[in-house]
């Protein structure tokens, strides 16, 4: 069992670091299940596959099982047991816990990313603590202090695509969204993840399309029922679209990691996001320069064709074999399927 010292707070101890060399990246987050681990471990593989290094770092002490090896692991820092049980706190208490204590250490953190490959792509995987995106600044003020470290980053939140099913629920996660864009203040993309199961808690109201692009969500209101027990129910999401809606800033890109083409969409979006499509000084061959590259225009005809045809629609066509394009030289995970 820890001392009380050992968790103590440690924010005298933070010294400025020398410039650390330009790296890009993108930090994972979203809610607790939402596929950040498996997102991590499959973009990993992608990336490796088109030919980037890439380092991973695990910034959750509640992952347990993961399908990749960490290069920087929070557990070295600090562990969640342990501080749970020296602090008497619950598994959330703690995780926020262990997030303030790396912010207060973060000299730990920067000593590890200064000893990575200096080419390395991160990859940065999250608790799924929704606090920590939206009012708690731990996060934020770890993000920040990596970016004047010229640190490219750009958030990736993961949000689960069976709340297209439930109407409030959808407007509850684009409003979570938005908060977590405006408090988190990195180059933002939001996914909405697991698309092969969109439809399993029911068919959708509308497109896919519609859900992706978040631009009438005032139309979600007519699937409330009209009655009194629910009229004010009603009256607050309509004032939370408004919201949504005035802000404009909340779509999403749908993606499962049983498609490569959609993780691909993905990390090209995240690309011209932190910039890394105009890198500096990096090491770049040219099937990863293809990587970040190729595909765009290609996606922009049917953004969500494909995802209707395999996962949507009870036509059961399945794309079957290989897309005769650079991917299919790519090797990943078993989890893939065509
Ligand atoms: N069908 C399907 N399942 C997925 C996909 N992505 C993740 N999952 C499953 O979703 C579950 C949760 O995934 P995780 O990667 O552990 O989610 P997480 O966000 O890291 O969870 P926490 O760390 O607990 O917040 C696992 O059973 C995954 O196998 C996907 O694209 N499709
Ligand atoms: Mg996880």
């Amino acid at each position: 069992m820890a001392s009380d010292d050992k968790f103590k707070m440690a924010s005298d101890d933070v010294k400025s670091k020398p410039p650390m060399v330009t790296r890009f990246g993108q930090i994972v987050i979203g809610p607790p299940g939402s596929g950040k681990t498996t997102y991590v471990t499959n973009m990993a593989d992608l990336l490796r596959g088109l030919g980037r290094k890439v380092a991973i770092i695990n910034l959750d002490p509640a992952n347990e099982k993961v399908g990749y090896t960490a290069d920087i692991e929070i557990s070295d820092l600090v562990s969640l047991e342990e501080v749970m049980e020296t602090m008497k706190l619950g598994p959330n208490g703690g995780l926020v816990y262990c997030m303030e204590f790396l912010w207060e250490n973060i000299s730990w953190l920067e000593d590890q990313i200064a000893g990575l490959d200096k080419n390395c792509y991160i990859l940065l995987d999250c608790p799924g603590q929704v606090e920590l995106y939206t009012t708690n600044d731990a996060v934020r003020d770890i993000v920040t202090r990596l970016t004047k470290l010229d640190i490219r980053l750009c958030a990736v939140n993961l949000v689960d695509s069976h709340y297209c099913s439930d109407p409030g629920k959808f407007i509850s996660v684009c409003l979570t969204s938005l908060s977590t864009m405006l408090q988190i203040e990195l180059p933002h993309v939001n996914v909405l993840s697991k698309v092969d199961l969109v439809e399993k808690y029911g068919k959708l109201q509308f497109n896919l399309d519609y859900y992706t692009e978040v631009l009438d969500l005032e139309y979600l209101l007519d699937c409330f029922p009209e009655d009194n027990f629910t009229k004010k129910y009603r009256a607050l999401n309509e004032a939370l679209t408004g919201l949504i809606t005035d802000y404009s800033l909340v779509n999403f890109m749908p993606m499962t990691i049983k498609s490569k083409e959609r993780m691909l969409a993905v990390s090209q979006q995240v690309d011209k996001a932190n910039g890394y499509v105009f890198g500096v000084g990096e090491e770049r061959n040219v099937r990863n320069l293809m990587g970040s590259a190729l595909g765009g225009a290609d996606f922009e005809w049917a953004k969500t064709g494909d995802l209707r045809t395999d996962y949507m629609e009870a036509s059961g066509e399945k794309a079957e074999g290989y897309f005769n394009n650079d991917l299919d030289k790519v090797d990943i995970g078993p989890d893939f399927q065509f």
